[in-house]
């Protein structure tokens, strides 16, 4: 996540090369991704954020729960982003046997997990993203946001999470989410998940 935690922020670098996940998502949507709407993100909150001495000192997980609009867009795109990009990795790769289980008990297996994620992505109506995090209680679930939103990171943690926004396929798959979301799974980091 973020390296700097506070303002100033600066971008997080991306795990792999731009065109590394590629069939699954093309060098040309990383680019743009990346490039353009992630560091963008980066830019507004520290812009956002000029102005407001007190706010500086407060860490971005609290900012996405701003009254601010700007400043909880800026710090969702900024958070959202970074956790969407450190949860694919080229490839994909097998979650250890202890996520496992845990894929096991919540969902039954990692091909009903699969089915659960491409069904929450297929049903956000507009721009949003598609979450799988761990309650207090450790059962692991699915949750979406709209726009920007952060899912309340005070009671969740979040493990993993999908760019439901059309920036994230459109320029590879138009108006087809569904097939970007079956070659998400295919890039799947559950290296990244701690249990
Ligand atoms: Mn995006």
């Amino acid at each position: 996540m973020n390296c700097d935690k506070y303002y100033p922020y600066t971008a997080m670098p991306l795990p792999y090369a731009l065109n590394a996940l590629d069939p699954h998502i093309s060098e040309y949507t990383m680019y743009f991704h990346y490039e353009k709407h992630y560091k963008g993100y980066v830019d507004k909150l520290n812009t956002a954020l000029k102005d407001c001495p007190l706010m500086q000192n407060i860490p971005l997980e609290c900012l996405t729960k701003m009254d601010n609009a700007d400043i909880r867009n800026s710090a969702g795109g900024v958070y959202n982003h970074e956790l969407y990009f450190s949860s694919l990795t080229p490839g994909g790769c097998e979650p250890s046997k202890d996520l496992q289980g845990k894929i096991k008990e919540c969902f039954g297996s990692r091909e009903e997990l699969e089915k659960k994620l491409i069904a929450s992505g297929m049903g956000i109506v507009g721009s949003g993203w598609v979450w799988l995090a761990m309650t207090r209680e450790k059962h692991m679930v699915i949750l979406t946001t709209c726009n920007q939103e952060t899912i309340d990171l005070d009671r969740l943690t979040p493990l993993l999470v999908i760019d439901i926004w059309e920036h994230a396929y459109y320029l590879d798959r138009q108006n087809r989410r569904e097939e970007y979301l079956q070659n998400v799974m295919k890039c799947l980091n559950f290296n990244s998940i701690e249990l």
